[in-house]
């Protein structure tokens, strides 16, 4: 058994660490924002690099004994430039929200204009909400889905920023199952005079892969978490064009961080170099096909899913199709552990806390070999119990069903 130290020092702690390791193993994971890192990229961040102060970037920094860790931080810069080809990266944020408040903080002056994604049609609380320190010290309009296709109009979006004028455009989403036109953002935003910005954090590894349009050639800045399909440590990811470079640095540090988190940006390197690796691209490939399986039983079921299907990692179900809401739907799913999360829908009439909908993932679950045999199986077990979700008998049953299947596709930690 691993991390024999805790469970001297520490056995309560120890014994939840056993505990939420073993339910990840037992139970699917469903939640689109969540994935299993590999042991090498876990072990990194348990290093004594985690004890060392190196404020500033390397070279440069305001602490002595930093040899080696700049050389890790170099390590892990260079390859991300080369695997998103992109001039300039930054690897210190601490997380994807962090990251967004630093090109914030680095590009724009409080009460500057932006433009983001609405929230309950997909956008993330970064992109502008009220209730979030961007929609507070920023001056955020919105743009949105169509009624109709629940898609983004890129021509509504033109109008938006030609009205707006805003200093920066936001795109990216968090609950968004169809292809985003980074293209065309950057270009509308080149046309009203503002910088384009591409939070990818859930799509990133399936941009890396080629299985969803790029937006490296055309996007000033790009932002990114590091756990979601890129299946690295829980951080993030800053990238850039020359001109900005030095703006989005100072953005980070000292604008926004201290001393960085060198064992996670080990991590980082790790995931990396994970990502170039041939089998990534076929991961990313099969995560896109599994959505696409689980997206056809639900449709095969007669639920309503959010613009009719998927083209990503990620399906939007409206859980009111089946006469229950999204929060009922996601807790009877999780007793028989399978995980996803209640969410807002587009044009949402109820509450963020008990929404309609409910967001599922297939990123975890292909992780651990599951093909599109298994997303029918599972999509048949998530279907019966969403349209009953009382029935106490049907989840100890597929609890156990789901033990089994586990147990086929294990996980190695
Ligand atoms: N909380 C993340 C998600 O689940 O999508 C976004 O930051």
């Amino acid at each position: 058994m691993y991390l024999e130290d805790v469970k001297k020092e520490d056995p309560e702690v120890f014994s939840l660490i056993e505990k939420e390791t073993n339910r990840q193993k037992n139970g699917l994971v469903m939640i689109a924002s969540e994935n299993h890192a590999s042991k090498a990229v876990l072990e990194a961040m348990a290093t004594p690099l985690s004890n060392k102060y190196s404020e500033g970037y390397p070279g440069k920094r305001y602490y002595t004994g930093n040899q080696f860790v700049d050389q890790i931080e170099t390590l892990a810069i260079e390859r991300a430039k080369k695997l998103f080809n992109m001039p300039h990266a930054n690897v210190q944020p601490h997380s994807g929200s962090q990251a967004n408040a630093e090109v914030y903080f680095a590009l724009l002056k409080p009460g500057d204009k932006v433009l983001g994604l609405n929230l309950s049609h997909g956008g993330h609380l970064t992109h502008g909400n009220p209730v979030n320190f961007s929609g507070t010290l920023y001056d955020f309009a919105a743009y949105g889905v169509e009624k109709e296709t629940e898609t983004i109009d890129m021509d509504k979006v033109r109008k938006i920023a030609e009205k707006e004028k805003p200093k920066l455009i936001v795109s990216g989403a968090t609950a968004y199952p169809r292809e985003i036109d980074f293209k065309e953002f950057a270009e509308i935003a080149k046309d009203v005079g503002a910088y384009s910005m591409a939070d990818v954090a859930h799509i990133v590894g399936l941009i890396l892969a080629g299985v969803h349009p790029n937006c490296s050639p055309y996007t000033d800045v790009i932002t990114t978490t590091t756990h979601k399909t890129l299946r690295g440590p829980r951080s993030a990811l800053i990238l850039c064009k020359e001109e900005i470079a030095k703006a989005i640095d100072k953005g980070v540090f000292p604008g926004q961080q201290g001393g960085p988190m060198e064992h996670v940006i080990a991590a980082k390197a790790i995931c990396f170099k994970e990502a170039m690796k041939p089998e990534f691209k076929e991961y990313q490939k099969q995560i896109v096909k599994n959505a696409k399986a689980l997206a056809e039983t639900f449709l095969e079921a007669g639920i309503r899913l959010v613009s009719g299907g998927t083209d990503n990692h990620l399906i939007l179900m409206d859980a009111t199709s089946l006469g229950i809401t999204g929060r009922i739907g996601s807790d009877a799913m999780a007793e028989a552990e399978i995980y996803t999360n209640r969410n807002t829908i587009p044009f949402e009439t109820r509450s963020p806390f008990d929404p309609s909908g409910i967001r599922i993932g297939t990123p975890a679950l292909t992780t651990r070999g599951m093909k599109e045999e298994q997303m029918k199986q599972v999509g048949d077990w998530m279907v019966k119990i969403l349209k009953d979700p009382e029935n106490k008998q049907l989840k100890e049953k597929t609890k156990e069903q789901v033990k089994e299947l586990c147990s086929k596709f294990p996980l190695n930690y």
